[in-house]
């Protein structure tokens, strides 16, 4: 038995046809993944979950990480593997959401002694209605939970399974698993609610039998921001050698407050890892022989010092895997993209979202659509190629602002088969100000089955676009990235 799985749930490969692509490109040993194409640079590891698991193997406790993505038949690998733990944690994004509470559902009613918690940017806005509706959850994260999960492990598993073994107390495991209602008496006999560390929430009344009995969710306060200098390194050792991507993630938080984003409610203090740090864990991937490819996220040009010291690292490392990193194309200087390209960069990728200052300036993205146009230009000139992310449907945008768009797309000259564009659909994420404050900008949800909250699909209408005219622009979009062949 080992202590924990962290489990990630089947993401991007949902569409049949990626399904398709990535399993014939894959070879798999008892339904897991052996091997990849080395050309399809598809799969990016959680690293969430690599970044928990790393605390807790400090701690002592044995960790495996399951993603989903990279199984054949992620259910039955996972069912069959759910009893070797005391403990399992899942994350998910929105549109992965369902498919993630059914699989908690299966593993919870073959195994109920196993404690269940959940945590990422879907849970941590919808805890309350997680946590009413399904009572197989035992627990959810809010927030960063560097400090809350390791707690509540502690708590509940009281030691690693090592430690009752090398004591000669294997009996006393049992104890410690989740004997139904064990967490109702655990956090309830506890008086002081101040105890508990920020960040966790937990039904207390979860083996009620009518739905207003099953109310009662505690909440113990938005956490507080993580030092990220404090960070141990993903543990990427879990799952290093399935992937040929790595990521890094560079910083949390973000000055812009976009509409359309949860990301500032998820991370609201803005912060960067110290260059030092970023750089040691560039060092160990490249030491590992699987990894091809790296992505920096989520902005590598928050400041120009930051940038400047960052790829002079990479340069002095000698740092020869390429890579890519998203970043503002709006205050890029030639100097910085020519050492971009020395650091061996290989593509950048920016949210223009819109060409039009007015939509920008509702949905509270600051940015120059002009300048954004210099800096894409720029980074053509020495080299480097270019994705450009776009929004349609946002508030505020009209069919005039919308063909201001397609032409400024056209204007960038980008590079067909080299070059990217992206036309995402406006999609009111939980957490986001479009989710929170929908009144604000005159939306209507169309649709709340966040299975297809996937930026595809049509999710909303605004005060002046109906469904047909938010179709109509898909169509359009799409046709000019064909025509560009982008
Ligand atoms: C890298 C990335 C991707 C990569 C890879 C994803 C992967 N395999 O991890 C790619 C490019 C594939 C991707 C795709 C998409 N992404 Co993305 N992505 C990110 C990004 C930039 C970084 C994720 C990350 O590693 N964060 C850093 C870690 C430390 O944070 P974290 O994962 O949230 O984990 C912390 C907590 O949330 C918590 N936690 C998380 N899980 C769990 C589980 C347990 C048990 C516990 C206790 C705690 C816990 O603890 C962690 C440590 O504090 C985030 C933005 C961001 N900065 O987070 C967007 C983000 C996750 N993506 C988002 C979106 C919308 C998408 C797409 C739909 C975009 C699109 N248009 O196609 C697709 C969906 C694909 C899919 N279904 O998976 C949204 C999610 C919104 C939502 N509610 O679903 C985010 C938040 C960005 C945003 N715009 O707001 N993405
Ligand atoms: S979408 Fe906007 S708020 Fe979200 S990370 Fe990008 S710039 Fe920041």
């Amino acid at each position: 038995m080992l202590d924990i799985c962290l489990l990630n749930g089947i993401t991007e490969f949902q569409e049949e046809n990626r399904i398709r692509v990535f399993q014939e490109s894959a070879s798999f040993i008892n339904g897991v993944l052996v091997n990849l194409d080395e050309n399809l640079l598809l799969r990016e590891p959680p690293t969430g979950l690599m970044i928990l698991a790393s605390i807790l193997e400090q701690k002592g406790y044995s960790v495996d990480i399951i993603d989903g993505s990279i199984l054949q038949n992620p259910r039955d690998y996972i069912l069959e593997n759910a009893h070797k733990y005391r403990l399992i944690g899942i994350t998910g994004l929105t549109n992965t959401f369902n498919d993630i509470l059914q699989t908690a559902n299966l593993i919870k009613k073959q195994y109920p002694e196993i404690f269940m918690v959940m945590g990422g940017p879907h849970a941590s806005f919808e805890y309350e209605k997680i946590l009413s509706q399904n009572p197989e959850i035992d627990m959810v994260f809010i927030g960063e939970s560097e400090n809350s999960f390791p707690w509540v492990v502690d708590k509940l598993l009281h030691a690693p399974i090592l430690d009752f073994v090398e004591a000669g107390n294997s009996e006393e495991i049992k104890e410690t698993l989740n004997s139904p209602g064990k967490i109702h008496k655990l956090f309830t006999t506890i008086d002081s609610k101040d105890i508990l560390p920020k960040g966790i929430s937990y039904n207390t009344n979860n083996n009620a039998q009518s739905p207003d009995e099953l109310k009662r969710v505690i909440y113990t306060g938005f956490p507080e921001a993580i030092n990220l200098s404090e960070l141990p390194l993903p543990a990427r050792h879990l799952i290093s050698r399935i992937y040929s991507v790595a990521d890094v993630i560079i910083n949390r938080g973000c000055p812009n407050k976009c509409s359309f984003c949860s990301r500032t409610h998820l991370f609201p203090l803005m912060r960067i890892r110290p260059v030092k740090q970023v750089l040691k864990e560039v060092e160990y991937i490249s030491s590992c022989a699987n990894y091809k490819f790296v992505n920096f996220y989520d902005n590598i040009n928050i400041n120009h010092r930051y940038l400047n010291e960052f790829l002079d690292g990479l340069i002095s490392q000698k740092f020869s895997l390429p890579w890519g990193a998203e970043l503002r194309a709006d205050v890029i200087t030639k100097d910085e993209a020519l050492k971009l390209k020395k650091a061996n960069c290989k593509i950048v990728a920016t949210g223009v979202e819109s060409a039009s200052e007015e939509v920008l300036k509702i949905n509270f993205k600051f940015q120059d659509p002009s300048r954004v146009a210099e800096g894409i230009k720029i980074f053509k000139e020495v080299g480097i190629a270019v994705q450009a992310y776009f929004v349609i449907g946002l508030p505020g945008d009209n069919w005039d602002r919308f063909r201001t768009t397609l032409k400024f797309v056209e204007s960038l000259n980008l590079e067909g088969g080299i070059d990217r564009v992206e036309f995402f659909t406006a999609t009111p994420y939980p957490g986001s100000d479009l989710a929170m404050n929908g009144e604000k900008y005159g939306i209507k949800i169309l649709n709340d089955n966040y299975s297809e909250y996937d930026c595809r699909t049509i999710i909303m209408e605004t005060q002046t676009l109906i469904s047909s005219d938010i179709e109509n622009m898909i169509k359009e979009a799409h046709s000019l990235k064909k025509k560009l062949n982008l």
